[in-house]
C-alpha cells in the first residue's frame, strides 16, 4: 500500500564511464531543491542518486583506461560523491549498483518475473548499440543507432528474453488511467505513440561480456545493464532483502513518487521499467518528469562531444548557490537550455548580487543602524497603501510560488519571488528610509519602524521560499535575520506577518560579492586547465592505433606530415600559403586514406593492448597491427569496414611489420573507436 504521507524522488543513476559534468549537476540539483523544499513542508521525504556501473560501455572504458571494471568504477563513482558531498547535496541515499545489496536485487527481480513466466530463453541475432545499451531494430552490419546515430554493433547470441510484446495492452491501459504517469504532456504523446506501434519482446541478458550481474542459476549470462539499471530505485530502498528493517523502508517508500531523468532515458523509465513492474506484480511509481539538455556551443552537453562544463569550476568562483539559481531560473524546465558562462556572471550580478544582495544589505543594515539592531514595531496609524499594497503582493508570492513550484515551473516561480524583490526595492526607494530617518518627530520614527518592518517581512518570505534553491545564501540570511535555523521553519504556514518585532538581528555582512567581468575568463581558463588535466589523467592507455599507436589517432595522422594541424582544409586553401599551423589542400591529399576491410584479427601474444589484423584494402590485403585488443574483441571485428592510412612507412611492432594505421577517434577516457561508415561502401575506395 502506497503511503501517502511521504515523498519519494530519484536521479537516474549516472554512467562512470566519464566524470560529472554541470548536466549531470542540473538533475542532481533539481531534485535536491525538491527534496528540500518538501522536507520544510514537513514531508517524510527520501531522495536517491547514484552510480550506474555495469554493462559493455563501463567494461571498455575500464580497458581503454589500462584498468580493472572495480578499479575504474570505484574511481569515478566516488568522483560522483565528493562533488555531491561537496556540493551539499541532501541525498539519502547514494546506490552503487556493484554492491552486493543491489546485485541480490536484481537477481531477485529477474527470477521473480522468471517465476511469473515473463523470461525465457531464444537467440538474438541484430544490432545492439553499445553507447546507449539499446537492441536497434536496425539492419545490417555498423547500422546507425536511431537514439545516437553511431554504428551498432552485430550481435549473435543466445539470451534470455522478457515478454515485453505481452505488455502492450497492459501499459496502454496504464497510461490512460494515470494521465500523470509521464511528464511533460508532449513526452507522454511520444511514448504512447510508440507503445501503440507494437512491443517487441526484450533481451535481458548477455553473453559476450562478463562485467554484469549474473543470471541466478545461469551465470555464462550477465543481466541486460537496463533491467540492471531500473531496478535501483527498488533495491536502494531493500528489494531483495529478507532484513525486516529493509522491508520497512521499501514498504515507507515504494513506490516512488518522482523519476528524474533527461529526455534521452524516456523509453527506457516509461515503456521498461513499467512493464518489469507490471510483470512482477510491483507498485509503479507515480510519474516519470523528463527534462530538457543541457547545451553548450549549441549541443547537448557531454563527455562524448567533449563540450563540457564541470560543476568545480563555477564551485571554485561562485559557489553553489549561483550555480544552482542559475540552473533553476535561466533553463526553462521541461525544454532544452543553453549554458555560457557569460549567462552565468549575469545572472549572478544581476539576480543575487544585485537584488536579493541588495534588499537584504540594506534592509539589515539600516535596522541595525536606526533599531540598534532590532526589528521595529510596525505602527497601524503609519501604514499606507504602499505598505499595504507589499503585504498583498507577498501572500501572493507565496501562494503562486508554491504552485509553480509544485508543477515543476521553477523558472516561474523564482522569477515569481524576484518579483517580490523587485517590488520591494522599488518600496524602499520610492518611500526612502534614509531620509524619513533624518526627521525628528515622533510621527517620522514610527513611519521609519513600518517601512522597514514591511521591508524586513518581505525579505523574510522571500529567504524562505527560496532557500531550497540557494541553501546557503538564504541560511546566512536568516542567520542575520535573528531567526536561527532556517530548516526549522515549516514553509507551510508561511505567511505575512511572522517576523516578531523585537528580534534581535545577528551579525549583517554582504551575502553575494559582485562578480567582475575577469572572472568569466577565469572560469574558461580554469575549464580549459580541467580538461587538459582530465585528459592526461584518464588517457593513461594509448588511444591511436597502428603503427602510431601512442598518438591520438587524428594527431597521428596529422604527425606524419609533420604537422599537429587539423585535418579539415578551409575552402580555397590549396595553393596559397597556409601560415605556420595549417597545412594546404596538398599536404592532406598527400596522406592515402582507403576503405579495408577486416579478413583475419587476433590478439599478439605476450602485448595486451595489440591486435595483429589482415586487412583488404582493394588492390592488396595488409598486415596492420593496432593498440585497440582492450576496446575490440578479435572475432567482431572480422568483416568490418575500416579506414586505413594506406602510404605509412611501415614499422615494427613486437616484430610485426605493420603496414598501414587504422583511423580512430579516441575518446576523453582514452577508448579508441572505430571509424567506420553508416552508407555500404566498396573496399578500397578513397577518401579525401
Ligand atoms: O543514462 N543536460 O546515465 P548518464 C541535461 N546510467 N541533463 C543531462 C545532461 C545534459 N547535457 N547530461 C546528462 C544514464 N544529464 C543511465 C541512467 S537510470 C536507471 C540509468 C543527466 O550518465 C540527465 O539526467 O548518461 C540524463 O538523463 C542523465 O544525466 C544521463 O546520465
Amino acid at each position: 500500500m502506497d503511503n501517502p504521507g511521504k515523498f519519494y524522488i530519484t536521479t537516474p543513476i549516472y554512467y562512470v564511464n566519464a566524470r560529472p559534468h554541470i548536466g549531470h549537476t542540473y538533475t542532481t540539483v533539481v531534485c535536491d531543491a525538491i527534496a528540500r523544499r518538501q522536507r520544510m513542508m514537513g514531508v517524510d521525504t527520501f531522495f536517491l542518486t547514484g552510480t550506474d556501473e555495469h554493462g559493455q560501455k563501463i567494461e571498455r572504458s575500464a580497458a581503454a583506461a589500462g584498468c580493472s571494471p572495480k578499479e575504474f568504477v570505484d574511481k569515478i563513482s566516488g568522483e560522483f560523491r565528493a562533488l555531491w558531498d561537496r556540493m551539499k547535496i541532501t541525498c539519502d541515499d547514494f546506490i552503487r549498483t556493484t554492491e552486493p545489496r543491489h546485485m541480490r536485487g536484481v537477481q531477485a527481480l529477474f527470477t521473480r518475473l522468471q517465476e511469473r513466466g515473463y523470461i525465457y530463453k531464444g537467440s538474438y541475432s541484430g544490432q545492439y548499440c553499445v553507447f546507449d545499451e539499446l537492441y536497434v531494430d536496425a539492419v545490417g552490419p555498423g547500422a546507425p543507432c536511431p537514439e545516437c546515430g553511431r554504428p551498432t554493433e552485430t550481435v549473435h547470441e543466445e539470451n534470455y528474453f522478457f515478454k515485453l510484446s505481452a505488455m502492450q495492452e497492459p501499459l496502454l491501459r496504464f497510461y490512460a488511467e494515470h494521465p500523470d504517469f509521464i511528464r511533460p504532456e508532449t513526452r507522454r504523446n511520444e511514448v504512447v505513440a510508440f507503445v501503440r506501434g507494437g512491443l517487441r519482446d526484450l533481451s535481458v541478458s548477455r553473453t559476450s561480456f562478463k562485467w554484469g550481474i549474473p543470471v541466478p542459476g545461469d551465470p555464462r549470462h550477465v543481466i541486460y545493464v537496463w533491467l540492471d539499471a531500473l531496478a535501483n530505485y527498488m533495491t536502494a530502498l531493500g528489494y531483495g532483502s529478507d532484513v525486516p528493517r529493509d522491508q520497512e523502508k521499501l514498504a515507507r517508500y515504494w513506490p516512488a513518487d518522482v523519476h528524474m531523468i533527461g529526455k534521452e532515458i524516456v523509453r527506457f523509465h516509461c515503456v521498461y521499467w513499467p512493464t518489469f513492474l507490471l510483470a512482477a506484480d510491483l507498485p509503479l511509481p507515480h510519474s516519470i518528469i523528463a527534462h530538457g539538455w543541457l547545451l553548450f556551443e549549441e549541443s547537448k552537453m557531454s563527455k562524448s562531444r567533449g563540450n563540457i562544463v564541470r560543476s568545480e569550476t563555477i564551485l571554485d568562483t561562485l559557489g553553489q548557490d549561483a550555480l544552482r539559481y542559475f540552473l533553476l531560473r535561466e533553463i526553462v524546465f521541461g525544454q532544452d537550455g543553453s549554458f555560457s558562462f557569460d549567462a552565468l556572471v549575469q545572472r549572478f550580478n544581476a539576480d543575487l548580487a544585485n537584488d536579493l544582495g541588495n534588499l537584504s544589505s540594506r534592509t539589515l543594515s539600516m535596522i541595525s543602524r536606526y533599531f540598534q539592531g532590532e526589528v521595529p514595531y510596525p505602527s497601524p496609524s503609519e501604514r499606507t497603501p504602499a505598505d499595504e499594497a507589499i503585504e498583498i503582493l507577498a501572500q501572493k508570492t507565496i501562494t503562486d510560488f508554491q504552485a509553480q513550484f509544485e508543477q515543476f515551473q521553477f523558472s516561474r516561480a523564482l522569477e515569481t519571488a524576484w518579483g517580490l524583490v523587485s517590488a520591494v526595492n522599488k518600496y524602499i526607494v520610492e518611500n526612502e528610509p534614509w531620509a524619513v530617518a533624518e526627521r525628528e518627530d515622533s510621527d517620522s520614527k514610527a513611519r521609519l519602524a513600518t517601512i522597514l518592518h514591511t521591508a524586513v517581512e518581505a525579505l523574510r518570505i522571500v529567504t524562505a521560499l527560496v532557500h531550497p534553491v540557494i541553501p546557503e545564501a538564504t541560511a546566512r540570511i536568516w542567520a542575520q535575520l535573528g531567526l536561527g535555523e532556517i530548516q526549522q521553519l515549516n514553509l507551510r504556514e508561511l505567511a505575512w506577518g511572522q517576523i516578531q518585532a523585537g528580534t534581535k538581528l545577528g551579525k549583517v555582512e554582504p551575502v553575494f560579492p559582485r562578480a567582475d567581468k575577469s572572472m568569466i575568463e577565469r572560469m574558461q581558463q580554469m575549464e580549459h586547465e580541467r580538461s587538459t588535466e582530465g585528459e592526461k589523467k584518464t588517457d593513461p592507455q594509448p588511444a591511436g592505433t597502428g603503427a602510431e599507436a601512442g598518438q591520438r589517432a587524428t594527431e597521428a595522422i596529422a604527425g606524419s606530415q609533420s604537422s599537429g594541424a587539423p585535418l579539415i582544409p578551409s575552402a580555397g586553401m590549396s595553393g596559397t600559403s597556409a601560415g605556420p599551423d595549417k597545412i594546404t589542400i596538398d599536404d592532406f591529399l598527400k596522406i592515402e586514406m582507403r576503405v579495408g576491410e577486416i579478413k583475419v584479427a587476433e590478439k599478439v601474444k605476450g602485448a595486451d593492448k595489440l591486435l595483429r589484423m589482415e586487412v583488404d584494402i582493394g588492390s592488396e590485403v595488409r598486415q596492420v597491427v593496432a593498440g585497440i585488443a582492450k576496446a575490440y574483441e578479435p572475432e567482431k571485428l572480422v568483416g568490418r569496414k575500416v579506414v586505413i592510412v594506406a602510404n605509412l612507412q611501415p614499422r615494427k611492432l613486437r616484430g610485426l611489420e605493420s603496414n598501414g594505421m587504422i583511423v580512430a577517434a579516441s575518446l576523453d577516457d582514452g577508448q579508441p573507436v572505430l571509424a567506420g561508415f553508416l552508407e555500404d561502401i566498396p573496399v578500397g575506395a578513397k577518401l579525401k
